[in-house]
């Protein structure tokens, strides 16, 4: 079994570094270097069409992408501990984190990157005002979350999910872009202070 993924800043890949070292699994990172382009070969682009890691390539050749779905795999492979809810209540309640914290939280950050960042200016045509237009929704999504941490400790409930993992990494990747939480949104950084203190946060 190959992970292929690439080392910090990188959001996605440090999802299942994360997951991974909160399972207890030691599965080495093969590095794709973003720098070089290498998930643009057609070599990775053979395990991902997408061109984007992380992927798993399991024993049997089955390459498996999206950071949710190999995390999935290893939910499934060594339940425990439990990283996706355990009740069908729960389940549910952490698959709509999830998708809220992708959806809501994610975007702008990735639009920012994608299009006001100087770093990626080379890549693709950027639309620098919808680009600046995501520093307002990301304000927003924190004003949000901030209210929802007022009701528990944890993204998705009472204990450490995998919508935790998604937060954590989405917020310390928008702190690296130049998108800092700030001090107005204390609940986000009692909590980020909650899961960043976790062993499995280095990873
Ligand atoms: N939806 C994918 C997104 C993966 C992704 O965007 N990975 C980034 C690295 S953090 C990447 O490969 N970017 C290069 C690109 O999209 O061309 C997932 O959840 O894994």
């Amino acid at each position: 079994m190959i992970l292929y993924g690439a080392p910090m800043p990188a959001p996605n890949p440090r999802r299942v570094r994360i997951f991974l070292a909160e399972k207890g699994i030691d599965l080495p990172e093969t590095a794709v270097s973003l720098m070089q382009r290498e998930h643009k070969s057609p070599e990775h682009r053979a395990r991902n069409s997408l061109g984007q890691v992380p992927t798993l390539v399991l024993d049997d050749g089955t390459a498996i992408s999206e950071t949710v779905a190999i995390c999935r795999y290893f939910e499934e492979t060594q339940p425990d501990p439990p990283l996706f809810g355990t009740t069908p209540v729960e389940k549910a309640l952490v698959d709509m984190w999830v998708r809220r914290i992708e959806f809501i939280l994610m975007t702008p950050v990735g639009n920012f990157w994608r299009h006001a960042h100087p770093r990626t200016a080379a890549l693709l045509t950027q639309y620098k005002d919808f680009g600046e237009s995501n520093r307002e929704a990301y304000e927003g999504a924190l004003r949000w979350l901030d209210q929802e941490l007022a009701e528990r400790p944890f993204v998705a409930g009472e204990t450490y999910t995998i919508a935790d993992i998604c937060a954590l990494t989405t917020v310390d990747f928008a702190d690296w872009i130049g998108l800092p939480v700030g001090e107005e949104h204390g609940r986000v950084r009692a909590w980020h202070g909650r899961v960043s203190a976790r062993p499995s946060a280095q990873a």
